[in-house]
């Protein structure tokens, strides 16, 4: 019942707050009630739209008063991003942080799950090849091809090294068996991880599957749109640590504000509208044991005023800015953006935008989808041939999987909210990174996957773990094309 609820209006692109979300449920009628006031908002020309609890009762009374009409609530009374300036379009499509339905620790997880097994089984079977999908309790008594779309809970090995992937859906479970001569598809299996939605075309072998196709949601190619400006893509400056390097930071500064750099540079620095950072804008505290070792400013609010004096140079290009795991919002995924009581001067930059983590925004049009990283860090230790030095290769399979952190409970701590919000809905033009500290970029099917590296030299951490990282290398699309400007 609850999950059939929360389905309806994301479905319809409508978010609910936590009361418009328990005065619906509380209602006996409460189905009809999702569908009636779905059908009564109707169309809007509000990209994000919110029901809160008391357009709910304004419902409801109107309702029961005898009128349906549902007209206030268009978009004059919607949530919807602030106005910007003129010369600026710039937009936030999607940011959890305004939707998130609970404070992330509701102890049920199961709708969480089922919001992201129904999501991604949307996704899949909008394909051909599995359009008519069969229920996992019904695949054992199959004789003919069977397809099925499953939530992976288990991946191991037989005693040849065949892979054994067991699969499940509302209905039940299925094991299933990919033979290692199958190169192409054990290929692909290889790179599949617990907690993922995947499709399986196969057929009955005693009690397993043995599968003929492994089918992600996927991302068809998309159009590249023209891009008549620049867009500097920065994160993990790490400001506040050590081993921040300001220097280089201030080379950068200022050669956006055009006083350095040689001819073509200046030229595209006179293009530039947007600086986006992907989060680890602050060190933080408390983040690692003995990290105050490591800190040049040891408070977090003196952190992010030093962010504002370093990024106030910027004042005339738009600065979105969104959390990592160093900044001062809750860990959890969705991240909210960094809360304004810790970086009260850089809320105060008339030009800065604050969004969560993971965010989608647009950009005069360009669809970016902003994505910290913490996931990578999963990836890398899961599956074979992935690593921080690549995370092009993670951020391509991050979209043919359309989850930006599919396996649940390992280091990147994902919220148990009502809703999946990082499961990847819309496709992006850009897809924007940081995190791993090593840029990278690489376009995937008329993608733009980009990580900003960092502007933080090695610490003592990532001697351990051999991480090398690339330092004070920006990239920058400029008019659609990837430039790589190096401040070092
Ligand atoms: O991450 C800085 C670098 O350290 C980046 O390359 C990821 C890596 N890192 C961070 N945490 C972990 C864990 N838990 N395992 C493996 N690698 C990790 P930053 O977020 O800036 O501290
Ligand atoms: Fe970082
Ligand atoms: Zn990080």
């Amino acid at each position: 019942m609850t999950d059939d609820i929360i389905f309806k209006f994301t479905k319809a692109d409508i978010l609910l707050d936590e009361t418009a979300y328990q005065k619906i449920n509380a209602q006996n009628n409460s189905k009809e009630l999702a569908d009636s006031l779905i059908r009564q908002i109707g169309f809007t020309p509000v990209e994000t739209l919110i029901l809160t609890g008391e357009q709910v009762d304004e419902y409801l009374e109107q309702v029961n008063g005898g009128s349906s009409c549902l007209h206030h609530l268009k978009s004059s009374q919607l949530s919807q991003s602030k106005l910007l300036p003129q010369d600026y379009d710039f937009q936030v499509l999607k940011d959890a942080s305004h939707k998130s339905y609970t404070n992330g620790d509701i102890k049920d997880l199961s709708s969480y799950f089922t919001s992201r097994y129904y999501k991604l089984r949307e996704l899949l079977t909008k394909k051909n090849e599995l359009r008519d999908i069969d229920p996992i309790k019904d695949a054992g008594n199959m004789n003919d091809v069977i397809k099925i779309v499953g939530m992976v809970s288990d991946i191991r090995y037989t005693k040849n090294n065949h892979k054994l992937i067991e699969l499940e859906d509302e209905t039940g479970s299925a094991t299933v068996l990919i033979h290692n001569e199958n190169h192409q598809i054990f290929e692909l299996a290889e790179r599949i991880v617990r907690d993922e939605v995947v499709g399986v075309i196969g057929s009955r072998k005693g009690s397993l599957i043995m599968a003929s196709d492994l089918i992600n949601p996927g991302v068809p190619r998309i159009e590249e749109k023209t891009m008549n400006f620049s867009t500097v893509f920065l994160s993990d400056t790490h400001i506040g640590s050590s081993t921040f390097l300001e220097d280089a930071f201030t080379r950068f500064t200022r050669w956006i504000k055009g006083d350095y750099g040689d001819n073509e540079q200046r030229e595209i620095a006179n293009n530039i509208k947007y600086v986006v950072i992907a989060g680890d804008i602050v060190d933080g505290i408390g983040v690692y044991p003995s990290q105050d070792k490591e800190l040049t400013i040891k408070d977090i609010h003196l952190q992010y005023e030093e962010a504002a004096r370093l990024l106030g140079e910027l004042s005339h290009v738009k600065i979105i800015i969104a959390p990592g795991n160093h900044d001062a919002s809750r860990l959890a995924e969705p991240q909210p953006a960094i809360p304004e009581e810790y970086a009260e001067d850089l809320y105060k930059l008339k030009n800065a935008e604050f969004t969560g983590n993971p965010a989608l925004i647009s950009l005069d049009g360009i669809n970016v989808l902003i994505y910290h990283g913490r996931s990578f860090d999963d990836l890398a230790m899961t599956v074979k041939g992935m690593s921080h030095q690549q995370s092009d290769v993670i951020m391509k399979e991050l979209m043919e999987k359309r989850h930006l952190a599919p396996i649940y409970g390992e280091r990147t701590p994902l919220a148990s909210e009502i809703e999946d919000h990082l499961v990847i809905e819309d496709i992006p033009d850009v897809f924007h990174t940081g995190h791993v500290h090593i840029n990278s970029y690489k376009k995937h099917k008329g993608i733009h996957l980009i990580n900003s590296g960092t502007f933080q030299s090695q610490t003592e951490f990532q001697k351990i773990y051999n991480i090398v990282p690339t330092c004070a290398q920006v990239p920058v699309l400029h008019q659609g094309s990837i430039k790589m400007l190096d401040f070092s």
